[in-house]
């Protein structure tokens, strides 16, 4: 996008006669390198970040976010407590700032999240509710905002975290009060409200395979196998060095492509124990290669998402601490050694 403009731009200094004869012609041209996206277009694929609203004060930081990425996903600001504060009354604000910012800067939107446990407003937590209830609250959230965003996004992650590291279904409001029925009403509910939206189930500590990753793929069957309109499983991939790489990734995702799902990697990050060492620093920029080019490898993976950009906005510090560095760029927004690593798998 940049690159053509940039060729406009010259085509119209050429033809208002401002760049004449031979020494503007042979002009030396500002080389740009392609960004991350540019580079995961030339595979058919996006790369893209999270962002929240507090940091797009950030001048700096709106910079590369703008330029170097293709998708955007809101942190924040599209969870049910941001959107339904009352009961039906809705408050798009935070969430319409960043879909304006994205489509502003030519990039699509990876909405998130409708059906979670967590960031749940108060009326909703502090009550108890009947299945019926419930249910007519569940339909109403989620018909309301994938309305209000119809059109605007690519994806709803539609329903986040639902499965326990077991493979059980992870005992929460929405499971307690109305059963595993829960996924497949709210991606029907979500299809009907935007047909176009790719419909998404999103987890952590599923990249590799074992008992969760196993109880996705049972469940992306069945739902399949009974015409509910589910596109594609999340991997969150929060990965941390100290419990290793996650080396069937590549082959799990292939399994889910089998199934005719689309996959992304949604929420990627590797957190190490600070402070981080040029080694760390190293081993982390091979993980970022070795997703990265497990995506690139299996066909219907369509894109990949950083969980923010910079080490600067991460939310491991605040979560685990003694933890961090965990993404591509820099407290003070410089390239890490992650960042060329992916510009190498990209190319
Ligand atoms: O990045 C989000 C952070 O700002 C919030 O405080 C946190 C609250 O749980 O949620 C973070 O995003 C989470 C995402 O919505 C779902 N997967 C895990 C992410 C990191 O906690």
């Amino acid at each position: 996008m940049r690159l053509r403009l940039a060729g406009a731009l010259a085509a119209v200094l050429v033809t208002a006669g401002l760049a004449t004869g031979p020494a503007a012609q042979a002009a030396p041209h500002p080389v740009r390198q392609p960004t991350l996206a540019g580079l995961a277009e030339r595979h058919g694929r996006y790369f893209g970040s999270a962002t929240d609203n507090p940091e797009l004060s950030d001048s700096a930081y709106t910079r590369v976010l703008g330029g170097e990425f293709d998708m955007i996903t809101p942190g924040n600001g599209m969870k049910w407590y941001a959107t339904e504060p009352q009961q039906g009354v809705f408050d798009w604000t935070a969430g319409d700032q960043i879909v304006d910012l994205a489509r502003s800067n030519r990039q699509r939107v990876r909405a998130h999240t409708l059906v979670w446990h967590s960031q749940l407003p108060d009326w909703l937590t502090s009550r108890q509710w009947t299945a019926s209830e419930l249910r007519a609250v569940l339909k109403k959230h989620i018909t309301t905002e994938v309305r209000h965003y119809r059109g605007k996004v690519y994806s709803w992650d539609v329903v986040n975290e639902a499965f326990n590291e077991d493979g059980s279904y992870r005992d929460t409001l929405w499971y307690r009060t109305l059963g595993p029925g829960y996924i497949a009403d709210a991606l029907r509910w979500a299809h009907r409200a935007d047909p176009h939206a790719r419909l998404y189930l999103n987890d952590y500590n599923i990249e590799a395979t074992g008992p969760k990753s196993d109880a996705y793929y049972r469940l992306a069957k069945d739902l399949k196998a009974a015409g509910v309109p589910l596109d594609g499983i999340g991997f969150q991939a929060h990965l941390a060095l100290q419990y290793g790489y996650p080396t069937t990734l590549e082959d799990n995702l292939r399994r889910f492509s089998r199934l005719g799902l689309d996959t992304a990697l949604t929420e990627v990050d590797v957190r190490m124990q600070l402070p981080a060492t040029a080694e760390k620093l190293a081993e982390q920029a091979t993980w970022y290669r070795d997703v990265t080019a497990a995506c690139l490898a299996v066909r219907r993976c369509v894109g990949v998402t950083i969980w923010d950009y910079t080490d600067k906005y991460s939310w491991i510090p605040a979560v685990f601490p003694g933890e961090g560095a965990a993404l591509p760029w820099d407290e003070e927004l410089r390239p890490k050694p992650a960042y060329q690593a992916l510009r190498e798998a990209l190319r």
